[in-house]
């Protein structure tokens, strides 16, 4: 048996994708059930994994269901010590811990008056003064932890960590909101954004479910303020340089064009999300290098 998880739509759960990151890092592959906010109540589509009623949640092995992505992630780091969620030196972890749980019990108004859309940035949309508080708030903790960890890498401690996770959607809240930042929080976001596990998560939103008009506010919009993604398009027909799909191995069926150079896949979604960042992918990448 596997772990099992439970995530929300890509382009709006922000805590689903604290969930997907954690089993990323680890480098496990779970089996993954998509709760689509466009169907039903989430918790009605939860019944499998009662009393859960919200995403992410998870399945452990042993079937015991865990809810909540702290959770998750505190459990996950106890079971897979070595993983690297969280650091081995005590205080680094210590100082993490407190990062993520500010996170996660805090910063209401930034979270309600700017959900995460990753299928949308807005220019300079009005901000109340109650999320620019929040705003004002993370700029200190995050500059208290990057002043401590600058040297030992880009993140807030250093390397990549359960931190880094929990504030993963805020990056992202901070790039749709077009939100002013210090340098300092601003090369952090950026960090975010070019993050290849992140940019992965965003072809899969950009490519899965329907775009939700609760979501849509009513600002400028903006071109996403991520890395420009390399020039690619979804083709009818091969040849395909590559006689295996990139990423199972198997026939390739939907082709991509980049370079002018085509492309095969086995899957059409695996296609479609490589066509919007072909630099998300390296296992696409070390293909197009072989030719
Ligand atoms: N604190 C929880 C929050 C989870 C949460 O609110 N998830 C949202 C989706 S992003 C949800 O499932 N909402 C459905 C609902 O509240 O009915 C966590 O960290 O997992």
């Amino acid at each position: 048996m596997s772990y099992e998880l439970f995530v929300g739509d890509y382009a709006y759960s922000s805590w689903s994708l604290r969930g997907w990151l954690l089993f990323r890092v680890l480098g496990l592959k779970p089996k993954t059930h998509l709760v689509d906010f466009n169907k039903a109540e989430v918790f009605d589509q939860l019944t499998d994994m009662a009393p859960a009623r919200t995403v992410p949640c998870m399945r452990t092995p042993e079937g015991t269901a865990i809810w909540d992505s702290l959770a998750m992630a505190e459990e996950l780091h106890s079971r897979h010590p070595d993983g690297g969620l969280w650091p081995q030196d005590p205080a680094a972890r210590g100082l993490g811990r407190a990062l993520a749980a500010e996170m996660h019990s805090g910063f209401s108004a930034l979270r309600s008056e700017c959900p995460m859309n990753l299928r949308t940035a807005y220019r300079k949309p009005p901000l109340s003064d109650a999320t620019l508080f929040d705003v004002a708030r993370i700029e200190t903790i995050w500059g208290h932890a990057r002043a401590k960890f600058a040297d030992e890498g880009p993140w807030l401690l250093g390397r990549y960590s359960i931190a880094d996770i929990a504030f993963a959607p805020v990056a992202a809240r901070f790039a749709g909101y077009d939100i002013g930042l210090s340098d300092m929080a601003q090369a952090y976001v950026d960090t975010h954004l070019s993050d290849t596990m992140f940019r992965q998560w965003r072809t899969m939103a950009l490519v899965t479910g329907d775009t939700l008009p609760w979501y849509a506010k009513p600002f400028d919009t903006k071109p996403w303020p991520g890395p420009t993604a390399l020039a690619a398009k979804a083709v009818n027909k091969g040849p395909a340089v590559n006689a295996k799909c990139p990423f199972t191995g198997g026939t390739p069926a939907y082709f991509l064009e980049m370079d002018g150079v085509i492309y095969g896949f086995e899957n059409q979604l695996c296609r479609n999300e490589t066509v919007h960042d072909p630099e998300a992918w390296p296992a696409f990448m070390a293909i197009t290098k072989a030719v």
